[in-house]
């Protein structure tokens, strides 16, 4: 499971308790871009190893914006990630994940949506999200980004909201940076979408096809097993470009680095939302380089809301998916760490203060019923 760190609410002990053999994590108290010194990384290792768990897996090492924009010190900033990989590898561990998203990780409307039995749920509705992009953070030339009918139907949504639903709107869209109280600003998320009004996709794509091609030799040479989580949602927002967001584009990824060390966050979650993705397919023709899992699922409407629903519900066959997984690693011999994602807020946990996604029982939940799941297949089935 992953752990935030000394302040997350959910403690090493509740998530051993909870069936978990190891946690992700990460030096949340580093700025993005400086050096993880190694006595950082040694001290988590070791309050990690205090409580019967493993921690080899990094959840994330941040990717500095200049990378992404290749933009003043992006070289410095490549120097500091190298000299990272090479210290979390002398600690000992094994993958890094990151993501190229351009300023904000992953995006939300909502992050406590009530679903029919009462617990909640994070949920994206694109009406909601529009209405928030023309009408609160007013983006100069949004309108251009929409149809006239979605435009029509952002602004029919935001006739409905009250002004506390707004502000919960403006607060919820910019949580921004999971793992972390940081919000952006209005004034600071325009000034940051105007750095990127020159970079298309194809650009971001170039850059970070350069910042694999210096990394992964280092990463290689340290034995170390990178993981880029994909693009969430899996489409454009606020006008910025997304590369990671479909097969073709995990494909290039691979291809412009080709390593046992270049590969992937399979987040079922993230490429779930797309119907164009076909995810047993991707463990079939990826799972080389499939070095991490983020297992969970959503449902979807034709209007491309969605919402996460329960672990083994939603619109991606889980079953089949970890059937694939379990046949992957029976013929590759490696076991790929696996984290159930994003659990529903519940029982004991509604009347909590919980980080949206990872209250304890909900992803106690989904860990069960995928660990389950896992044991049947690969003990009856493969
Ligand atoms: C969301 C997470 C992501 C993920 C990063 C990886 O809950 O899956 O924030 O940690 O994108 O860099």
């Amino acid at each position: 499971m992953r752990w935030f760190g000394p302040n997350d609410p959910v403690s090493l002990h509740d998530i051993r308790q909870a069936g978990a053999a190891g946690v992700v994590t990460a030096l949340h108290h580093i700025p993005v871009g400086h050096v993880w010194p190694m006595d950082d990384i040694l001290k988590r290792k070791k309050e990690v190893e205090a409580a019967g768990l493993r921690w080899t897996v990094i959840e994330s090492l941040p990717v500095h914006e200049a990378i992404k924009k290749q933009s003043g010190g992006y070289e410095v900033y490549i120097e500091n990630y190298k000299t990272s990989l090479r210290h979390v590898a002398a600690c000992g561990l094994k993958v890094v994940t990151y993501n190229f998203m351009p300023v904000l990780d992953w995006m939300r409307t909502d992050p406590s949506f009530t679903l029919e039995d009462g617990s909640k749920a994070l949920r994206f509705e694109k009406a909601a999200f529009i209405a928030f992009d023309l009408f609160l953070l007013k983006r100069p030339g949004a309108e251009s980004d929409y149809s006239r009918e979605e435009i029509v139907k952002a602004e029919k949504r935001f006739q409905t909201m009250s002004t506390s639903e707004k502000e919960t709107l403006f607060q919820n869209a910019l949580l921004g940076l999971p793992g972390s109280e940081e919000r952006f600003t209005e004034k600071q998320i325009l000034e940051a979408l105007k750095t990127y009004h020159d970079i298309d996709a194809a650009k971001l794509k170039q850059h970070l096809f350069y910042f694999l091609q210096q990394i992964v030799p280092t990463a290689e040479h340290v034995g170390v097993k990178l993981a880029i989580h994909p693009d969430d949602p899996p489409f454009s927002i606020l006008g910025l470009p997304r590369v990671v967001s479909t097969e073709q584009d995990a494909l290039e990824i691979l291809n412009a680095a080709p390593s046992p060390s270049n590969g992937l966050c399979f987040c079922t979650g993230s490429y779930g939302v797309r119907p164009d993705n076909d995810l047993v397919g991707m463990v079939k023709r990826l799972g080389n380089n499939i070095h991490f899992l983020h297992l969970r699922n959503t449902r979807r409407d034709l209007e491309s809301n969605f919402f996460e629903a329960d672990h083994l519900e939603g619109d991606t066959d889980m079953a089949s998916v970890v059937k694939e997984i379990v046949i992957l690693m029976k013929r590759t011999g490696v076991s790929i760490p696996m984290r159930p994602d994003h659990g529903h807020q519940m029982l004991d946990d509604l009347r909590k203060n919980t980080q949206p996604g990872y209250s304890a029982i909900g992803r106690l939940k989904g860990l069960a019923e995928l660990r389950g799941l896992e044991l049947g297949i690969a003990r009856f089935l493969v």
